[in-house]
């Protein structure tokens, strides 16, 4: 494949506390993974992230703390800059919003777009706290979001639905500062024309989704958000905090901060370039139309990366201006939960990724997060599935079988890598399999399945200690020393390709694993081949992956809060159940969706009718299979249009062990229709 230019980014986070393992398995672990393998691939390739340092959840910080925002930023860059690096993280650049470069970056794009006229001042009602005589910025406000009923929602926005919506429409507002009900009162914003781009961001996400095939949990998102049709969007906030309107005689405001932020990436890779003492290499990246660049962000910032900023820079690059390139990519997760539930400070459910770092190094954790990922939909950390992950994978496949061969060659061979002699089908097969390695992980990894591509690259690990059983070297060395040898022999380049192919995940170990080698990676491609000549000399083992007791997982595990302290918060009224009515259906007609892979288009009969139902399970079901099935649906789910296709239900799954969706049943005996109490 032609060697791209690729510019990647993760999110920035809000240093407004400490980065959790919710956050690293989001937009960052994933990222790396990507710009790592990219980098052995040999493309050229640049990765930048940096703290987002703006906005109310800081300012929110400071004021629980009585600092100011200041004190806080910088106490949690560090901390973030602290806890990236200890992870592994090998971003090019990590910056701060809060540098001049940054301010100066976000005021450009203001002014071009004010002087071109394309913002338009808008009066509004905005909550206004009358104790503390001061504007209440979306996230100061809690209230009963319009749509879904969610009772923590913001003024502007639902964090549980998604939808955007003005804060007059919120119900029971409360002011988060004074618990008071806070008024609307006029106040004046610039708004940009959102909605103008509509027609031209679909073209231009339906191309991209075409020609780079997007996840479908971003295209579902675009697609709600298409479909309730795009809203102009105030670009100022009243505010002190954040970067200062550009305009004379305004005072009090400040551009609002997914303006802003969503230009850090450029603004952190014009830093980059000054430190590098490289002046043009932010515009090799962000002005060069042949530059692709992949945006790894967590579900909640889809709209903002997907929609907001392709519109912002459409909105610039049609001026005479010099053109920026729009993501090609958007390869968002779903979120990482904690032990069954949401991540949360206040109630001691989880664990920052500093503290876990100073009890255990990072491969482990980047390893058992990286096997789990979010990809597709939420999935959950474990404290026992982290161990075991680390005990009887990392150490027990993987450890062992870089283990044994090393001391083997070591007692036998005198640390020489021997020489192959008369190979046999098994050992031929194992040459074969450990060459199509490279091409089959670049598969998944291209295509950001960076979960499935870790487990197989763990298949590869457990496929050496099958051949290493088989082989029988502890006989072979008696009775025919070359075959032990040979045996060995491809052991060894077996390692290699591991530690290789295991670079981007886990790439403290792969350091160390080709120390141990007495070697260093070649390119991606070229790790399958036999890499360690005959005679060449190995360096002493070291045991790559300790055990992790029981005791010490059993330790974390108490530390958590008490289950008690959560329920209450996170427990439903029986009523709110049986507003969910969850029933059998039938499946009478399953079909494939043309251009899906994940969704099947059912018909299914109810008590009295049919309907169609849209369900994501194309990858664990053939279409035929699914015919028959009495399956549980949700019944009164509001329509949602999938790829084009109405669905009016959900039908009730389970993820299994393999990863693979298995759809709940009843038997034949069960009516249609008949309600699940
Ligand atoms: N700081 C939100 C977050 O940390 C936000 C991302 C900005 S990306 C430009 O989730
Ligand atoms: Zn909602």
């Amino acid at each position: 494949m032609a060697k791209e230019k690729i510019l990647v980014t993760s999110a920035l986070p809000y240093v407004n506390g400490a980065i959790h393992l919710g956050h690293l398995s989001g937009a960052y672990l994933p990222g790396d993974i990507y710009v790592r393998y990219k980098r052995l691939n040999g493309d050229e390739i640049i990765y930048i992230c940096g703290s987002d340092e703006h906005g109310v959840p800081i300012t929110i910080s400071a004021d629980k703390e009585g600092v100011s925002p200041k004190v806080i930023i910088d106490r949690y860059h560090k901390l973030a800059y602290e806890t990236f690096k200890k992870f592994g993280m090998s971003f090019d650049n990590y910056s701060r919003t809060s540098l001049p470069i940054h301010h100066e970056t976000a005021k450009e794009f203001f002014l071009e777009f004010y002087n071109k006229g394309l913002l338009k001042e808008k009066k509004s009602l905005q909550f206004y706290d009358k104790k503390n005589n001061m504007y209440l910025p979306d996230r100061y406000v809690e209230g009963t979001c319009p749509n879904c009923g969610f009772e923590e929602a913001r003024s502007d926005e639902c964090e549980n639905c998604g939808k955007l919506y003005y804060p007059s429409e919120l119900k029971n507002p409360k002011s988060k500062i004074s618990g008071e009900v806070p008024v609307l009162k006029e106040t004046s914003h610039w708004y940009f024309p959102l909605g103008e781009f509509q027609p031209r961001l679909e073209k231009y996400i339906n191309s991209m989704n075409e020609k780079y095939g997007w996840k479908d949990n971003v295209m579902q998102y675009n697609l709600s958000w298409f479909k309730e049709g795009l809203k102009d969007r105030a670009v100022t906030r009243d505010l002190d905090w954040g970067v200062k309107m550009p305009i004379k005689d305004v005072e009090g405001k400040v551009l609002y901060v997914w303006f802003e932020a969503v230009l850090g990436y450029i603004s952190s890779t014009k830093e980059y370039s000054e430190k590098t003492n490289k002046p043009d290499l932010w515009k090799d990246y962000w002005l060069d139309p042949k530059t692709k660049y992949v945006a790894f962000i967590g579900k909640d910032n889809i709209v903002f990366h997907c929609i907001f900023f392709p519109a912002m820079l459409m909105a610039w690059n049609d001026g005479e201006n010099e053109k920026y390139c729009l993501p090609q990519n958007v390869p968002a997760n779903e979120f990482l939960n904690f032990e069954g539930k949401k991540f949360s400070k206040s109630r001691n459910w989880g664990i920052d990724g500093i503290d876990f770092l100073n009890l255990f190094p990072a491969d482990p954790l980047r390893y058992a997060l990286a096997s789990n990922l979010p990809e597709n939909r939420d999935t959950d950390f474990h404290w026992k599935e982290f161990q075991a992950r680390n005990n009887n994978e990392l150490a027990d496949i993987l450890g062992n079988f870089i283990n044994r061969t090393f001391t083997f060659v070591h007692k036998h061979f005198n640390g020489l890598v021997p020489e192959q002699f008369n190979l046999n089908k098994a050992d031929k097969d194992m040459l074969k399999l450990i060459a199509s390695y490279p091409e089959k992980i670049a598969g998944y990894f291209e295509h950001f399945k960076l979960k499935d591509g870790t487990n197989e690259i763990m298949n590869l690990a457990r496929e050496g200690n099958k051949y290493f059983n088989d082989s029988e070297p502890w006989n072979t060395i008696k009775t025919d020393r070359n075959k032990c040898g040979t045996t060995l022999n491809i052991c060894l380049q077996a390692i290699y390709t591991l530690a290789e192919l295991f670079e981007p995940v886990i790439p403290f170990s792969s350091e160390k694993i080709f120390k141990m080698l007495n070697s260093e990676p070649t390119s991606w491609k070229k790790s399958g081949s036999e890499n360690l000549p005959a005679g060449h000399k190995l360096n002493k083992a070291e045991i790559l992956f300790p055990k992790i007791e029981d005791k010490i997982i059993e330790e974390q595990i108490a530390k958590l809060g008490t289950d008690s302290s959560l329920e209450e918060e996170d427990l439903i009224s029986y009523d709110d159940f049986m507003k969910t009515q969850l029933q059998v259906a039938e499946v009478i007609e399953a079909d494939n969706i043309k251009k899906s892979k994940k969704l099947l288009k059912l018909k299914v009969r109810l008590g009295e009718g049919e309907r169609q139902v849209i369900a994501g399970i194309a990858e664990s079901y053939k279409a035929e299979d699914m015919v028959g099935k009495k399956v549980i649906i949700v019944e009164n789910l509001q329509p949602a249009k999938l790829m084009g296709q109405v669905s009016r239900g959900m039908i009730l799954a389970v993820e299994n062990i393999d990863g693979k969706l298995e759809v709940l049943t009843v038997n034949k005996n069960v009516k249609n229709g008949t309600r699940v109490t």
